[in-house]
């Protein structure tokens, strides 16, 4: 049994075994909760996804697929990198947003990580509607057959909390 929540604030500040990055498909950083991340975990973590983009990922990580790294200084073993996807009004792509939360779930427990704290991926520069962003998240990590015990839904502000703990009722 998983148990699951969801809470309000900086998933930079989670102390778990893995902490799940809104990455984008070139490992390499960029603005939001990967920004936040990579500050304040330090160089550790680029060095490890370059060298991760050197060995497997050469045209990058596709969208929806997962990969782990160090957490460097951050109070966790363990980032794992998913690349939500880009919203479409005109596309439905919550196969690709399921698949990020299966996949990152999937390397947790490859690595036998217990705890695992998640942001709102696609909710923030991928413009995905909240709603079905918590939806879609909520679904999957309850269908979602792992040895994972404890997911966090780490929501940063206030109205995306409600929205997660209305879907989580
Ligand atoms: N803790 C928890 N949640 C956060 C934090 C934080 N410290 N900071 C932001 N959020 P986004 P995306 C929330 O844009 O939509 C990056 O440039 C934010 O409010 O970080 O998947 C990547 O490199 C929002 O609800 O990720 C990609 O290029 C949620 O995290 C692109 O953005 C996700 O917002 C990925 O876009």
């Amino acid at each position: 049994m998983t148990t699951i929540e969801a809470v309000q604030g900086d998933i930079t500040r989670e102390s778990v075994d893995a902490i799940v990055n809104a990455a984008n498909s070139s490992l390499l950083g960029g603005g939001g909760v990967d920004g936040a991340i990579h500050r304040r975990g330090g160089p550790a973590i680029l060095e490890d996804c370059r060298k991760l983009r050197a060995s497997h990922y050469g045209k990058g990580l596709a969208t929806g697929q997962a990969v782990a790294t160090t957490a460097g200084d951050l109070d966790a073993h363990w980032v794992i990198h998913t690349v939500g996807p880009v919203y479409s009004a005109t596309e439905d792509r919550s196969d690709l947003l399921a698949s990020c939360y299966r996949e990152s779930l999937r390397v947790a427990d490859e690595l036998g990580a217990r705890t695992v704290s998640f942001p709102a991926i696609s909710t923030g520069v991928y413009r995905y509607p909240m709603q079905d962003a918590a939806r879609i998240a909520v679904d999957t990590v309850r269908a979602a057959r792992t040895d994972v015990e404890a997911v966090r839904f780490v929501l940063f502000d206030a109205p995306a909390y409600e929205v997660f703990a209305a879907q989580l009722r």
